[in-house]
């Protein structure tokens, strides 16, 4: 029931499916989801199985995440997963390199690699291959049949190195590079059927025993060395670097070219203990005032650790959405004074599903409906506040992004020039952090 009415909100998403290059979102952070890979290693050891080594590597530049699990000399795979703790959405992680958001991985020509995104935190999530950070989202290219960047004559009949995208064993496209099977060019890859199907319902997308939604990726030209980027088609902000390495598994090109076009979220302090990312200026302890109130009656109760922590952490996050929402509505949009209150509750929504995941009570296991649910509201809301963000910077209507308060509203009325000017500088540093943090998000 719960799904029913999440496919109704997941529609609002699909409005824009065909234009979801713009769709992404801004990530705010990055911290490893511990809460899986304890489970798994708890199991590990309660039945004191070796742990199975996928991969190594450090997920860096100079010693890139491998497969060591390969079928053969030509067929490896990448297993994907997704963190969405300490971030703004999610980042990418891969099994052979566990616990390492967004690794920069290893591969080697003329070796087709399967990236199996089976694991359900891939809903939504729909892997790309760029020549340049994100994609389609800034307008790049993408690795496409017909798109090649070293001149070679393969994109005249479609067979430039491009992604294939399957269901379980089942093609999706025409097009096919592929180790040990016949080249055949054509424009058609598999995507436009992939990437719709991440949109539906999470019980369609994963019910299916034949969803082993996947991608085969083979490098073949002999004639470009620089880095790739795998991405979210979904959401910008994800893109990884693929360092291509040779026979010995040595990394051709050391020099990161082309430049990643943006730093990755690391949360740090209160953060960290909420899963959140961003919140750390409104704390109680530091929020400076931004927020007078408590927002959770918590007098003459008691509570375990973990819940006061999350009580905790749902205050900083209230306080933040108050502060945020404070704004002098526009007089010539009423879209964009809804977009500006819109975008804070929809950054609430995600950081307190975040926080309800950090606290462990809610996993795939012991709470599925809500946890899945918490995954489609960061994944559709990301998606919205994007939507939202590109829609104020296209109409650039600035107005009705004001803050209501141009000082501190906790601080005393100065009533002297000495007093007033200590307080215009503080509102002015206030300004200057505000629009930061604006910026940031
Ligand atoms: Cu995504």
């Amino acid at each position: 029931m719960y799904f029913e009415g999440m496919n109704n909100f997941w529609s609002m998403s699909e409005l824009k499916t065909e234009d979801s290059k713009r769709s992404g979102i801004r990530l705010w952070s990055a911290k490893k989801n511990n809460t899986n890979r304890n489970m798994k290693l708890s199991c590990a050891i309660a039945i004191a199985v070796p742990l199975t080594v996928f991969g190594s590597g450090a997920g860096t530049s100079t010693d890139p995440c491998v497969p060591d699990t390969c079928a053969d000399a030509t067929h490896c795979d990448f297993t994907v997963s997704l963190m969405p703790l300490g971030n703004s959405v999610a980042y990418y992680e891969f099994a052979e390199c566990p616990g390492v958001p967004q690794p920069v991985l290893g591969m080697k020509r003329d070796v087709t690699y399967t990236f199996k995104q089976y694991d359900g935190t891939n809903w939504n999530h729909p892997l790309g291959f760029a020549y340049f950070t994100d994609g389609a989202h800034e307008e790049v290219d993408e690795l496409e049949p017909s798109i090649t960047q070293s001149g070679n004559a393969c994109a005249d009949d479609n067979t430039c190195d491009a992604p294939m995208y399957f269901k379980g064993s089942n093609y999706l496209g025409v097009y096919n590079n592929a180790v040990g099977t016949t080249l055949v060019g054509d424009e058609d890859f598999g995507l436009d059927v992939y990437e719709p199907q991440f949109f539906i319902r999470y019980e369609d997308w994963v019910g299916d025993p034949a969803s082993k939604w996947n991608v085969k990726l083979t490098l073949t030209d002999a004639s470009f060395n620089d880095d790739i980027f795998y991405f979210c088609h979904i959401h910008r902000g994800m893109s990884g670097r693929i360092k291509l390495l040779d026979a010995n598994g040595d990394v051709i090109t050391s020099s990161d070219s082309p430049a990643l076009m943006y730093d990755y979220d690391v949360a740090t302090g209160d953060d960290l203990a909420c899963g959140t990312y961003g919140l750390n200026i409104y704390f109680e302890e530091t929020q400076n005032g931004k927020c007078a109130d408590n927002y959770l009656c918590t007098d003459g109760l008691t509570f375990d650790a973990p819940k006061t922590q999350f009580n905790k952490c749902l205050n900083a996050m209230d306080c933040a959405m108050e502060f945020n929402m404070e704004i002098t509505p526009s007089t010539t949009s009423a879209v964009a004074t809804f977009i500006n209150q819109m975008i804070p509750h929809h950054v609430n929504a995600v950081q307190m599903c975040k926080a309800l995941i950090k606290t462990g009570e809610v996993s795939a296991d012991t709470e599925p409906d809500i946890y899945w649910m918490c995954w489609a509201i960061i994944n559709v809301q990301s998606s919205q506040i994007a939507l939202m963000q590109d829609w104020l910077s296209t109409n650039n209507v600035d107005e009705g992004s004001a803050k209501c308060f141009s000082e501190d509203p906790a601080a005393p009325t100065p009533a002297s020039g000495a007093t007033a000017a200590a307080a215009s500088m503080v509102a002015t540093v206030a300004s200057v952090i505000f629009v930061f943090f604006a910026m940031v998000f």
